[in-house]
């Protein structure tokens, strides 16, 4: 029986999964298996070859899949972000680490059958990181893959976890059996710092308070930010996220030199997005009511990542930075999308 290739995409109705899609039928790459717990809207699906409601945790649905589509990329996206996985921190790991595992050993299977490693991508966090005070994150600076790997959320850990898995899979996976199959998963990850999409909502995150402000003063609606004025983290806009994963994907692999890699763009203080947001919408009403415990996790992460490696190993440089993320993309998108003047 011949299998039908496709690109398996994982979490597709996530933010970050219907951005993936739109660009890889964009650029025609479009024999994509979409995969999610809960229908994908209708244009969304309509761009993939099939689209299947199902959980990465059911067995049955992941062998079915092995013997009837070749993959010679997967996109695993599925995950449970920080704040949600705070609440059930063990059916996060089930989901983030466990569907991770069960993924990547469809990669291996994958790539015994078609004689040459699956590219298996993978997006990781920067919430990876912890940073245990903010003097110690004050002095930390730009923080490089290697450093602070030592996350205080469930999430974080599970990332954490599924970049050794991944690379475990990639390198070792097997090491001693007399059939240890000669080339394993080609595992790629990126660090992403927070996301910001101008066409859709993040959902159970701890980096959502800044896509949050801009969609809720574009529907002029007021916002109580649950961090400080002056809280820092990494963003990125969305479609430069996209790029870097399908650069990543594209990337000799004599080029890479880890299997983990930083990207990021801007980093600016909840109080300068505030800013940005009033200039646009000025009736913005947006105050500043820090919830303790949120605050805590993003106190943990960087103000800034260092992402020189992929710049050096692949070109990577972001197309949107502070400014442009919000002229050219987010604020004429997000107006376009409520209405708003
Ligand atoms: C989250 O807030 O959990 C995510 C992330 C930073 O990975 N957006």
């Amino acid at each position: 029986m011949v299998r039908k290739e496709v690109v398996l995409v994982t979490g597709a109705g996530g933010e970050m999964g219907q951005a993936l899609i739109h660009a890889l039928a964009a650029s025609g790459r479009t024999a994509i298996l979409a995969l999610d717990v809960r229908p994908l809207p209708a244009e969304i699906a309509k761009k993939c070859k099939v689209a299947l409601v199902g959980d990465i945790l059911d067995q049955n649905l992941l062998s079915r899949l092995v013997s009837e589509y070749a993959m010679p990329s997967i996109f695993h996206l599925a995950a449970l972000l920080s704040t949600r996985a705070e609440f059930t921190p063990e059916a996060a790991h089930h989901v983030n680490v466990d569907g991770t595992m069960a993924l990547l050993k469809i990669a291996v299977e994958q790539s015994s059958w078609l004689g040459k490693p699956v590219k298996f991508l993978f997006p990781s966090s920067v919430a990876v990181y912890g940073l245990p005070n903010l003097e110690a994150k004050a002095a930390a600076g730009a923080v490089k893959e290697h450093e602070w790997n030592v996350p205080q959320t469930m999430y974080g850990c599970n990332k954490l976890y599924g970049e050794h898995l991944g690379r475990y899979y990639a390198k070792h996976y097997r090491q001693l059996a007399a059939e240890r199959p000669t080339r394993g998963v080609d595992f790629r990850s990126l660090r992403f710092p927070g996301l910001i999409s101008a066409f859709t909502m993040p959902t159970g995150g701890t980096s959502d308070y800044a896509p949050e402000m801009i969609h809720a003063a574009a529907q002029g609606h007021a916002y109580a930010s649950f961090v400080r004025e002056t809280t820092r983290m990494p963003f990125m806009a969305m479609p430069d996220a996209i790029r870097s994963l399908l650069m990543l994907e594209a990337a000799p692999e004599e080029n890479l030199t880890t299997e983990v890699y930083n990207v990021t763009s801007f980093s600016p203080s909840a109080g300068q997005i505030a800013d940005r947001v009033r200039a646009a919408f000025p009736g913005a009403a947006i105050t500043f009511e820090p919830d303790l415990a949120r605050q805590g996790i993003v106190d943990s992460w960087p103000a800034e990542q260092d992402d020189r490696r992929a710049r050096a190993d692949w070109g990577w440089s972001p197309e949107y930075d502070e400014e442009r993320a919000f002229a050219d993309y987010l604020i004429p998108n997000i107006r376009k999308r409520y209405g708003s003047a």
